[in-house]
């Protein structure tokens, strides 16, 4: 069954998402026309539908969505499309079953991750236990889905993991947090032999400070599952300032180094995008732009999901080559 899945990921060729800058655009990541692609009410039980991953499966796209119900209570939900843009999604929660542990207690699941390493797809998400820690799950058909031990002590979120082991080991991004809407958060990797215990943590990114970067001063948290490239591993992210009226999410990108990506190479000082439309300035908590997920294609060319305003789902569009260009042109890192 696993190397079945594996030949079903390399032989993917669905066409990705993407409409052509606008003409007279100079962005380096435009938007999708008809955003959001996944609005509040998609299912019966849905009062958001936000912040969720999407990766090639089948012969298409599978996702796990963000989607929290009428009582406000956060979860994650399977769904599939042909193109990546109209989405089937399940009206029922994922129901864990064991994988590396019986213990699959979880108060609430929120801002899922997938990503896929050797023969199978690796769910992350923020995990209910005692406080948000990252949960751990893994399938091979996004029907079955196998719950793993929690990766770390509570409080931690955005829980990302690499496509491809790292020396020998898997590789995680998280951001110790605490247990409210924190104030604060550097980006960290940890490692881990077997995906049940994790070790080597080492600081990756701090926030910016406010006169260089006030976009990204007051909490970072990686995005999509980095993603390969010759100058090294580009990471999409959430950065945070905080205002007079509250948070304010955009997304960045910085470009951590092959072997050791605890070594941040570029980063760059300018946001790729911020909230600007209508779908991101207002919604369940306004002022959000929130990567969770990103595809490419061999041409270079990326879409990436975010969840807007706490509220729907959308995406945008860039050149991998270019956002590469833009970390350098703009690059903080000293
Ligand atoms: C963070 C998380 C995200 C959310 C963001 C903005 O702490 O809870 O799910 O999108 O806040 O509200």
């Amino acid at each position: 069954m696993e190397s079945q899945v594996l030949k079903q990921n390399i032989l993917n060729k669905a066409e990705i998402p993407w409409q052509d800058r606008p003409a007279g655009s100079q962005d380096v990541m435009w938007r999708y026309s008809k955003n959001p692609i996944i609005g509040r009410y998609s299912i019966p039980s849905s009062n958001s539908i936000f912040n969720s991953a999407v990766i090639r499966y089948g012969d298409g796209y599978a996702g796990v969505f963000r989607c929290d119900d009428k009582s406000v209570r956060m979860n994650i939900h399977v769904g599939f499309s042909k193109n990546g843009i109209d989405w089937e999604i399940e009206h029922s929660p994922i129901k864990m079953i064991a994988g590396n542990t019986e213990y699959l207690h979880s108060d609430y699941k929120y801002d899922p991750r997938v990503s896929f390493i050797e023969d199978r797809y690796w769910v992350t998400w923020c995990n209910g236990h005692h406080g948000p820690t990252i949960g751990i799950a893994y399938t091979f058909d996004f029907k079955e889905f196998f719950m793993c031990e929690n990766a770390f002590l509570p409080f931690n979120r955005n829980g990302v993991l690499f496509p491809k082991k790292i020396d020998g080991k898997y590789a995680m991004l998280s951001r110790p947090s605490d247990n409210g809407h924190t104030a604060f958060g550097d980006i960290y990797i940890s490692y881990s032999p077997d995906m049940k215990y994790w070790g080597e943590h080492r600081l990756v990114m701090q926030v910016s400070p406010f006169e260089q970067s006030a976009w990204q001063c007051t909490k970072i948290g990686a995005g999509g599952v980095p993603i390969w490239t010759e100058e090294g591993w580009l990471v999409i992210y959430h950065g945070v300032i905080q205002t007079c009226n509250g948070f304010r999410y955009s997304a960045g990108a910085a470009i951590l180094d092959h072997a050791d990506p605890s070594k941040v190479k570029y980063r760059s000082g300018q946001y790729l995008l911020a909230p600007s439309e209508i779908y991101e300035l207002t919604g369940d908590v306004p002022n959000v732009i929130f990567p969770c997920a990103s595809v490419e294609d061999d041409d270079g060319k990326l879409v990436m999901y975010y969840g807007a305003a706490d509220t729907s789902v959308c995406i945008a569009f860039a050149y991998i080559a270019e956002i590469i260009e833009f970390i350098k042109a703009h690059n903080i890192q000293t």
